[in-house]
């Protein structure tokens, strides 16, 4: 694919000068560029297990030899750093833009200036509150989905271990706040608490999706509330951070412990805590999105159209299943 790219190249003097090194440079990387899809990806951050995971899925499949020239840029959990990398892939000419929205409201303007360039925006994982005409489709889980089965596998393992009767108190700790994962996750939780009266939420607070902020925040849990049966921790991380809290006041959780943990993502330290009893279910959120992405991209260079909502597939784990085999397996598929 061409390339709309100017590079301002020195017109100095012939020879080492650094003049003609960056000339070189330059060149060198536009001539990579011009026989390859070249796609700029901004990516939210590195905060959790699930984020590496999913940026090495990208990077893995994204790859000169796949026929693509990737620009990657984490964000670091910034709105304003992805508003600056895409308004970047727009002057660049990039070939397609992957966006994976941090919030869901704040896009319309440089999804417009996109559109103007006449640049196709991939969103993944999560969703931009804007027209649909200003992406061409997005790619992800079903976050509300994930946060109902989540309610009722807890229904059903209440009645399994003759608690269903009981008054059991409950906290949550939230995604960040206005990200698709947070909203869908906790409406989606909210639906079945609604449906009983002996399940009460005390409180919810986000943890932003990290550890240290997962610990913080279930520290202060603890302190406030006496009783507390169950967390709802929006992702493996912050569940990691409130084990930690938990330990640290001498109290025990997961399926022989005083707090049941109630998880989400599925990694490979998630899925060891749940074997050695620290959590008593992860909801799964599936982090290898970049094959998919590429496929998607491959079609629409081709031509072809595509779906405009795609849905990725996802499980659950709890420890009535043979946890050292499904680790094993994880493993193979997230090294592939
Ligand atoms: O659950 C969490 C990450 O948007 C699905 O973001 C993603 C979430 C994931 O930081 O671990």
């Amino acid at each position: 694919m061409t390339l709309s790219l100017i590079l301002a190249i020195g017109c100095g003097k012939q020879g080492n000068s650094p003049a003609s090194s960056v000339k070189s440079a330059a060149e060198a990387e536009t001539s990579a560029r011009q026989s390859k899809i070249v796609v700029g990806f901004s990516q939210v951050g590195s905060e959790s297990d699930w984020r590496r995971a999913n940026t090495a899925s990208y990077k893995k499949v994204f790859t000169d030899e796949n026929g693509f020239y990737l620009i990657y840029e984490d964000a670091q959990q910034k709105q304003e750093n992805q508003l600056k990398a895409v308004r970047n892939f727009i002057l660049q000419g990039v070939d397609y833009i992957i966006l994976d929205p941090i919030v869901e409201t704040g896009w319309e303007e440089v999804l417009k200036e996109a559109k103007k360039a006449n640049i196709p925006v991939i969103l993944v994982d999560r969703k931009a509150d804007v027209a649909p005409d200003l992406y061409t489709c997005w790619i992800g889980s079903d976050f509300y989905k994930e946060g109902v089965n989540a309610g009722k596998w807890l229904e059903n393992y209440l009645v399994k271990i003759g608690k269903d009767k009981e008054n059991l108190n409950i906290v949550s700790l939230q995604g960040t706040l206005g990200s698709t994962a947070q909203i869908g996750r906790t409406a989606g939780f909210d639906d079945i608490l609604k449906e009983h009266k002996n399940w009460h939420m005390l409180e919810r607070q986000t943890a932003d999706f990290t550890q240290a902020k997962g610990k913080e925040v279930m520290s202060e849990f603890l302190q406030k509330y006496p009783e507390i049966d169950i967390l709802i921790s929006e992702n493996d991380n912050m569940s990691f951070g409130a084990v930690e809290a938990i330990k640290a006041k001498g109290m025990t959780c997961g399926p022989n412990g005083d707090v049941m943990i109630i998880s989400y993502d599925g990694d490979i330290a998630a899925l060891n805590k749940l074997l050695y009893g620290d959590f008593n279910a992860i909801f799964e959120c599936n982090s290898q999105l970049g094959p998919v992405v590429a496929e998607v991209i491959k079609k629409l260079n081709a031509g072809a159209s595509v779906d405009k909502t795609i849905y990725v597939e996802e499980t659950y784990f709890d420890d009535t299943m043979e946890l050292s085999k499904i680790i094993q397996e994880r493993k193979k598929i997230l090294s592939n």
